[in-house]
């Protein structure tokens, strides 16, 4: 009988597997401008996304981001809600990556090439800056999302983001330089393949950010 049941269960199983709905696409353009006027070279690197009720919960993600040429690699991610992240270093010296995020606070420790670090896990929604306590100029950014309707756009600023339920959303785009934007977008059983966003970084200026400790990084840096 067990083996009679087991037998028909996976029978059943392809079909369960299938997909009910796949969704339409959201596709459109959007563009970064910065000073000058001229197009930013990284439009790549900023993130698209839909928020709303229609939308489902996506599963959470294990990711790397690692340090090396004290740079995070890659500089930008965006991930599902509950994902957990490591920062793997690849440099023959140590780095402290940490971040003072209200939603997502951690400091990994002093830790060097090949030593496996914590992970930093993200429960909360939101954009978390993170950083390297003795390098300054190390920066990244993780948006943590609660659902899956993200992507990040090509060099010429077009993007698409496919299987979304038809319905209501606000469609958002961000790039480290600008000011996020937002649009309504109402998206019918054929999808979206006109959507519109113009990011401005005309008036981005760098800002040195702060240590762990809340405190300026020591002129000339220190070494480890
Ligand atoms: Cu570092």
């Amino acid at each position: 009988v067990i083996l009679l049941t087991l037998a028909a269960t996976g029978m059943t199983m392809p079909v369960v597997a299938q997909r009910a709905g796949a969704g339409v696409a959201v596709a459109g353009k959007i563009s970064v401008l910065d000073k000058g006027n001229k197009q930013a070279s990284d439009i790549g690197a900023a993130i698209i996304w839909l928020e709303g009720p229609s939308a489902p919960v996506a599963a959470p993600k294990a990711v790397q981001v690692l340090t090396e040429e004290k740079e995070f690699r890659p500089r930008v991610s965006v991930l599902p809600v509950g994902s957990t992240v490591t920062f793997p270093n690849n440099d023959p010296f140590n780095h402290n990556v940490f971040s003072l995020a209200p939603e997502a606070p951690f400091d990994l420790g002093l830790y060097a090439r090949g030593q496996q670090a914590n992970s930093a896990k993200f429960l909360k929604t939101g954009l978390i800056k993170v950083y390297c306590n003795i390098h300054p100029q190390m920066g990244a950014f993780i948006l943590v999302r609660d659902n899956p309707y993200y992507t990040q756009p090509g060099t010429d600023g077009s993007f698409q983001i496919t299987g979304v339920k038809p319905g209501t959303y606000t469609l958002h785009a961000w790039h480290e330089r600008a000011a996020e934007v937002t649009k309504p977008v109402t998206v019918g059983p054929a999808g979206v393949t006109d959507a519109a966003l113009e990011l401005d970084a005309r008036g981005y200026a760098f800002k040195p950010h702060l240590n762990k400790l809340g405190q300026p990084y020591p002129r000339g840096g220190v070494r480890y």
